[in-house]
């Protein structure tokens, strides 16, 4: 296994983010680790798929333009797959933060809208039914394309880890730390609701499911209830809130 097994695709809406997070990655800045990135689409599964097409590489890394991967991250995150491919070869999906069965998060990410580590310092791989969508590896030994018909830019990394447990493959929260630069989300009325439904209606035999905002659920309660608590953030202001790399020297990410 070496970099060029390895590819990391974004979508973009901000350069300005893309320039202080992803983009000034160490291993991205290198060039050892190439970016693909992809604007202007019309929903992340469409985005995700344009980037999926320009490349052979065997694994896909899909992040957010507002995640800052920290120096060395590469080479961590190639033994924690390799590790991964022995352990449990059936693997076809993994991230740094997701959500078990039974609703508990394991991972361990930085979140700058939060204000610290969220998850566990040295957990072993573990089996989750969801990911956060910060970061999401895709092993591409089948032949995945995200569903375009899942609406705008939520609940895709949910949908794919669906998906390959439905295929009877299994995914994995793994310890790859990295930094969410990232914003409070303001509101989960329009693309979310819209997102929200159509995962209600998809995987109706398999609900609920839990994900890092609301479980997916035919019960209105707690979607609902995640809006309400969100009432009093403000919109999104569009520029950082923090600089990455002092955020990941901060909490000992490099
Ligand atoms: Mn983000």
């Amino acid at each position: 296994m070496n970099a060029d097994d390895f590819s990391l695709i974004a979508a973009v809406n901000n350069d300005e983010i893309l320039a202080g997070c992803l983009a000034r990655s160490p291993d991205v800045v290198s060039g050892r680790l190439n970016l693909t990135v992809i604007r202007g689409a019309r929903c992340m599964a469409e985005a995700y798929n344009e980037g999926l097409a320009t490349t052979r590489a065997k694994y896909a890394l899909m992040a957010h333009q507002d995640v800052y991967l920290p120096q060395g991250w590469l080479d961590i995150a190639m033994e924690k797959i390799a590790a991964l491919n022995v352990a449990h070869p059936d693997w076809m999906v993994a991230g740094p933060y997701g959500v078990r069965k039974d609703g508990s998060h394991i991972g361990r990410v930085w979140d700058v809208g939060i204000g610290r580590e969220l998850g566990t310092v040295g957990f072993a791989p573990t089996p989750i039914v969801s990911l956060d969508e910060l970061l999401l590896i895709l092993r591409r030994d089948c032949d995945y394309r995200f569903d375009e018909t899942l609406p705008d830019f939520h609940l895709y990394g949910t949908d794919l880890v669906q998906t390959g447990l439905q295929m009877g493959r299994s995914a994995w929260a793994i310890e790859i730390p990295v930094v969410h630069n990232s914003q409070p989300v303001a509101t989960l009325n329009g693309g979310y609701t819209q997102a929200y439904r159509f995962m209600v209606k998809k995987w109706a035999k398999a609900l609920p499911i839990p994900t890092t905002v609301a479980s997916v659920t035919r019960n209105p309660i707690p979607l609902a209830l995640e809006k309400w608590r969100r009432r009093h953030i403000p919109a999104r202001k569009g520029r950082l809130l923090a600089d990455s790399v002092e955020v990941a020297r901060l909490a000992r990410y490099e």
